[in-house]
């Protein structure tokens, strides 16, 4: 009997996929693959039910001869093992424009080397189908969904991929950018940074703790309101103990996943000016005080406070750094953040390592701005769990408006910018209407 294969990568089936199940069950055993839980956070969105309860939905589906975990995007292994006559899939792939058309490719050419080949279903979203997917879509961005997600990725991803935002427009990049690599697999962003500098910059204020918790809480529900990836919050110093407990819970209740707060004191001024500023770092001991009455607030197991240690900025030193990090988890932090501004990355990469010596589990959170060379592939392998693009995205749009801006002045009319601007049309593609 020929064997036909098609693979999953949503939570909810609807109609349109038990279509395809229908004609891929006409040519031959059907086998469903459910791809996995790390490769559909890549492809698609963070699936709401795991891949083991996914398989056990794909398996009671009359049709189905069989089911299995796929876990590779590109289909190799799922290939590999079951050499299918037939892999279905909706027609949605064969367009050239599809971000899955790669995949498309490289799968019809693994089957041309046995002479099997790809059949394309018609696949028609109606509006059930759409409806079924905005509820999806609602539910991960709902409190408890949302904040426990971080916890989740960090266990499934070699690498959190995080990407600074500062506003719903900023959100959507950080929710919707995908891009296709080299090998054809997808790849995107899986959580959000709400830097106080960018926060700060957006408001063309310092990085000095002015922009308020109420002003950051309404940049986070601008961004909440139209995103579901988990959110991260520059926490700056948390403030005073009395305050940080407070804001802790607030943030826990609308579900922001993690506040990283930094272990200075006095008038904080922005990282990235190093020892230029008079910057004070507070004594370990108020610091685990701080961490240990955070943790203390909190009503969840989801939410994490992750501590950051500014030792390395300061010049204090590694061991410092190190004796410090180590306080703080044992007041209970959930993670640490060690920043640095050498542009070499051998004093993160050397602090990560001596760092994993004797803590093998506590997530680790390093901010490449200035040791910009070090690749994701590279942090994992040194242990980090979290790493954040910070502020591209703010130093990105900043020249680019500038230059327009003083363009228009120039040349009294708009047309000398306009192959540089992008045409409204394709700006509200982003948003949804
Ligand atoms: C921020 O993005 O606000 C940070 C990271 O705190 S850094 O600017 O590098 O200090
Ligand atoms: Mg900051």
């Amino acid at each position: 009997m020929a064997k036909a294969y098609t693979c999953f990568c949503t939570s909810s089936i609807h109609a349109g996929h038990l279509n395809v199940i229908r004609e891929a069950a006409k040519l031959g055993e059907l086998t469903v693959g459910v791809l996995s839980d790390r490769e559909a956070i890549r492809y698609n969105r963070f699936p709401l039910m795991s891949e083991d309860e996914r398989l056990a939905a794909v398996r009671a589906i009359p049709g189905v001869a069989n089911a299995t975990i796929q876990r590779d995007m590109m289909y190799g292994d799922a290939i590999a093992a079951l050499k299918p006559d037939f892999v279905v899939h909706g027609d949605n792939w064969a367009d050239p424009e599809a971000p899955e058309h790669a995949i498309r490719e490289y799968v019809a050419g693994l089957l041309a080397e046995y002479g099997g080949r790809i059949v394309d279903v018609p696949y028609t979203i109606d509006p059930e189908a759409r409806r079924i997917d905005d509820l999806d879509r609602e539910r991960l961005a709902m409190p408890e969904y949302r904040r426990r997600r971080l916890r989740q990725l960090i266990k499934l991803c070699p690498i959190v991929k995080t990407i600074e935002a500062h506003s719903g427009l900023t959100g959507l990049i950080a929710e919707k950018t995908v891009v296709r690599g080299g090998d054809g697999r997808l790849d995107q962003f899986d959580a959000m940074w709400v830097s106080s500098l960018c926060d700060s910059t957006a408001k063309g204020k310092p990085d000095i703790e002015l922009v308020d918790m109420s002003s950051r809480l309404r940049t986070i529900d601008d961004i909440m309101e139209v995103t579901t990836k988990p959110i991260i919050l520059d926490g700056d110093t948390g403030g005073l103990t009395e305050h940080f407990v407070y804001n802790v819970r607030t943030l826990e209740r609308i579900g922001v996943s993690a506040v990283i707060i930094e272990d200075k004191t006095g008038l904080k001024k922005n990282s990235l000016f190093g020892t230029e500023v008079a910057q004070t770092q507070d004594t370990v001991e108020n610091f685990c005080a701080k961490i240990a009455a955070g943790k203390d607030a909190l009503r969840t197991k989801d939410f994490m406070i992750i501590a950051r240690c500014e030792s390395l900025i300061l010049e204090r030193g590694m061991d410092d750094a190190l004796a410090r990090c180590r306080a703080y988890v044992e007041a209970g932090a959930d993670g640490i953040m060690i920043h640095s501004r050498k542009k070499d990355p051998a004093e993160i990469i050397d602090f990560c390592d001596r760092f994993r010596e004797t803590d093998k589990e506590t997530p680790i959170v390093v901010v490449p701005t200035s040791f910009n060379s070090i690749t994701e592939d590279e942090l994992a392998a040194h242990g980090v769990n979290i790493c954040i693009y910070a502020n591209q995205l703010t130093r990105a749009a900043f020249p680019a408006m500038q230059s327009v801006a003083a363009d228009l002045l120039r040349h009294h009319r708009a047309l000398e910018v306009d192959s540089r601007l992008m045409p409204f049309k394709k700006i509200i593609t982003l948003i949804d209407q």
